[in-house]
């Protein structure tokens, strides 16, 4: 019997959720910083073998929003909760304030979904305080089952995963077997870029930046894949800073995102970039949109 169902991964921004989504498909398909609130939209991961497909939903970190882009944020992690077989509700061990998780478990579309809570980050932990951690959490909401792992290291991730299938319903093939994302090459290209960006600048800036793809195209003769990209920052001085002391913050940036871009098309590239300021953008619905921050 073949079994197949979909499955969202939430909780509070940090807690290693595209890290996990990035361990359960082997390969990079979401971006990942130190820095909260790095994904900002619903990304699919399809996990297939032979007992199963199992399909994946990233989403951005649930937090108060205190913008636009936030809000839509937040409506994201909601609309990617509801309709789902598992919910797995992801809580970095290391994480001072635990117990403000159940107000983020109240908000979500459970419906008839199972919860699993997954207690993420051992590795980072001494092995006999995971323990009191999972006591002190496993009140929080009536899971079905509470697992620790690692989603960096991997440690616990099989286990996870044949959890999973135990929760899964009888169901057919909803992708082709060689499906790994939703994400069309050119939206991972301008995350790719946008992954640099949280990576590289501190303070307030990574959280007010977007990137949006003019052009990419693949020249035959040269054997090149051309892209230019708009960095889009709220402030001048912000500009400063991305461009940096001679264009080298910039030049930094690009040289970065290249070397993960050309892996990814398994080939050379010539990435151009400018950088724009578009006042306040996050607190206005019309450049959200045009910044591909759109529901479905
Ligand atoms: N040591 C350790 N670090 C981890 C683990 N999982 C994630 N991290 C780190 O935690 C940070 C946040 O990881 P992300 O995967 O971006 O977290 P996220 O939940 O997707 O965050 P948002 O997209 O902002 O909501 C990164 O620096 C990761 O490298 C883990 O199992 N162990
Ligand atoms: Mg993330």
């Amino acid at each position: 019997m073949f079994k197949s169902g979909f499955i969202s991964i939430v909780g509070k921004p940090n807690a290693g959720k595209s890290t996990l989504i990035n361990k359960l498909m082997g390969e990079k398909i979401a971006i990942v910083s130190s820095k909260p609130q790095t994904t900002r939209t619903k990304i699919t991961g399809v996990y297939t073998d032979e007992e199963a497909q199992l399909v994946f939903v990233d989403t951005p970190g649930m937090h108060n929003a205190r913008n636009k882009l936030g809000e839509f944020m937040n409506r994201e992690v909601k609309l990617a909760a509801s309709d789902v077989d598992v919910i797995l509700y992801l809580v970095d061990i290391t994480a001072k304030d635990k117990s403000s998780n159940s107000e983020l478990i109240e908000m979500l579309p459970v419906g008839g979904a199972t919860v699993f809570l997954v207690i993420n980050k051992i590795d980072l932990a001494a092995k006999e305080d995971v323990l009191p951690v999972i006591s002190q959490l496993k009140g929080l909401y009536n899971f079905a089952e509470i697992v620790p792992l690692s989603a960096q290291k991997g440690t616990g991730v099989e286990s996870l995963i044949s959890e999973i299938k135990k929760y899964m319903p009888e169901g057919p093939k909803y992708f082709p077997d060689d499906t790994l994302t939703d994400q069309p090459e050119r939206v991972i290209v301008a995350e790719i870029i946008r992954e640099k960006l949280f990576r590289l600048l501190n303070d307030e800036i990574p959280f007010g930046t977007a990137v949006e793809l003019e052009k990419m195209t693949y020249d035959e003769d040269r054997d090149i894949t051309e892209i230019s990209a708009v960095i889009y920052c709220e402030k001048a001085s912000h500009k400063g800073m991305i461009i940096g002391k001679g264009g080298a913050m910039l030049k930094r940036i690009g040289t970065e995102a290249r070397r993960d871009i050309e892996r990814l098309v398994d080939g050379k590239v010539f990435l151009k970039m400018w950088v724009k300021v578009e006042d306040d953008w996050r607190n206005k619905n019309s450049a959200i949109k045009n910044l591909g921050y759109v529901a479905d």
